[in-house]
């Protein structure tokens, strides 16, 4: 599961910056996230990279989203990327390191976790899947919120720790420990070198 790893999040005059962020805090997890990538083709696994967007009317984006806070520019606002956070704009498109190949499968989701209003549940009971490889952006937002979905779900999920990042170094260091903690109360996180090592 690559989470959301779109220009709109990493990239200047995107979603992320428009929040108010600094994005460069994302680019470490760029190259363990391609080595996971990689490494999850070579073993033949199935890949599913999500990437969080909305339709050009905004009959998906609910309102409290768009409104939230006192960004820069709302979702659906021109941007130098595109109208920001819509579907088939510049800016919702992948980073070019981490570009789907063809016949991997590309999920449009419109709200944080991956199960929300998409095939994601369907799609998985399909093809048998029951252990989930988690990697991408944000740690806190759509990668927690879609292991929790996935917990309760029943799959087994684990975050490949040097994978991930958020615009606060510090909130990926704690939600990775709540997601551990208590025995894995939601899964369990390893470094991509530890991962590899197994296997
Ligand atoms: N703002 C933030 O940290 N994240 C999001 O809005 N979406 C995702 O995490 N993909």
């Amino acid at each position: 599961m690559m989470i959301d790893m779109q220009r709109d999040f990493l990239e200047p005059g995107g979603f992320g910056e428009s929040l108010g962020n600094d994005v460069s805090h994302l680019r470490a997890a760029v190259a363990p996230a391609r080595a996971l990538l990689d490494w999850a083709r070579a073993q033949g696994l199935r890949i599913v990279h999500t990437k969080e967007c909305h339709r050009p009317d905004l009959s998906d984006c609910p309102p409290a989203k768009r409104e939230r806070g006192l960004p820069s520019q709302r979702i659906g606002d021109p941007g130098p990327m595109g109208r920001i956070l819509i579907d088939g704009e510049p800016g919702s498109d992948f980073i070019p390191e981490l570009s789907p190949l063809p016949g991997e499968c590309v999920l449009a989701k419109p709200g944080k976790g991956a199960f929300y209003g998409t095939e994601l549940s369907r799609l998985l009971t399909d093809w048998g899947v029951e252990r989930l490889i988690f990697a991408g952006v944000t740690t806190e937002v759509c990668v927690q919120s879609t292991m929790r979905e996935a917990n309760d779900r029943g799959y087994d999920s684990l975050l490949v720790s040097d994978a991930t990042a958020s615009y606060f170094p510090h909130f990926r260091d704690s939600a990775i420990e709540m997601i551990v903690a208590q025995g894995g109360i939601v899964g369990w996180a390893a470094p991509f070198a530890l991962l590899q090592a197994a296997g």
